[in-house]
């Protein structure tokens, strides 16, 4: 039987058209000149991870050995507020999102040849009823997603570039994580390797969105 993916999970496969994911690497060169990728630690151990991150937007999601996981509006290297979140990412959450309020923090992921991401759940997120949308860009990847528990069984899917996908519902609390990048997939990024961007709310809007029962 093969495993279904998480209610709430929504893969919008080539949704960016060329000329768009274009747009979006240019405006992400330039976030990335005033905000430089920078190697994140887990907390505790300060064990590097292998993806490395930046962020744009007012808050940005940061980890290191003393601090451990938060969000905050400055990069923990430079010290700077973070560049404010180009339109052409701000057009896609307006276009998939499905919420009233913009997104406030834009995780930017690089993942190099060797890099993966070990299965985690996104909790740092007080508006936990606004969805997460992600766009890849360069390399595939080999993604997974659970269930709410980590022993749940997981759906395996490639990502590529150009995809969005939408977390909402369940699927906002699922186990997930890059199992690997499959170099060479993707004429894109010059020095190849993957970009995902994913645009969150981590503060509940002052007016929440409509929902069941609310008129
Ligand atoms: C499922 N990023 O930044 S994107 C992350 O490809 C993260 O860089 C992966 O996991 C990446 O936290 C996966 C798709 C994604 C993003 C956020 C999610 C899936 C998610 C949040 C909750 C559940
Ligand atoms: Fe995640």
């Amino acid at each position: 039987m093969g495993v279904r993916a998480p209610i709430g999970f929504r893969q919008l496969t080539g949704y960016l058209e060329l000329s768009r994911q274009r747009a979006l690497l240019a405006a992400l060169e330039g976030v990335l000149a005033e905000a430089p990728l920078y190697t994140p630690a887990m907390p505790n151990s300060g064990k590097p991870l292998s993806v490395r991150m930046s962020n744009c937007g007012c808050l940005g999601w940061v980890t290191d050995k003393d601090g451990g996981y938060r969000y905050q509006s400055t990069h923990p290297v430079t010290g700077a507020a973070w560049p404010a979140m180009p339109e052409e990412v701000l057009a896609v959450w307006a276009e998939v999102a499905g919420y009233p309020a913009p997104p406030e923090a834009c995780l930017i992921n690089y993942y190099s040849a060797s890099a993966r991401l070990g299965s985690h759940v996104d909790a740092d997120e007080e508006d936990t009823a606004a969805p997460v949308v992600s766009i890849s860009l360069g390399d595939d990847a080999v993604f997974h997603i659970g269930g709410a528990t980590r022993s749940d069984p997981k759906l395996r899917l490639v990502l590529r570039s150009g995809d969005v996908v939408i977390l909402g519902g369940a699927a906002r609390r699922a186990y997930h994580g890059v199992d690997r990048i499959i170099a060479g997939t993707s004429g894109l990024l010059p020095q190849g390797g993957r970009f995902n961007l994913t645009m969150r709310r981590v503060t509940r809007p002052l007016l929440p969105p409509a929902g069941p029962g609310s008129s």
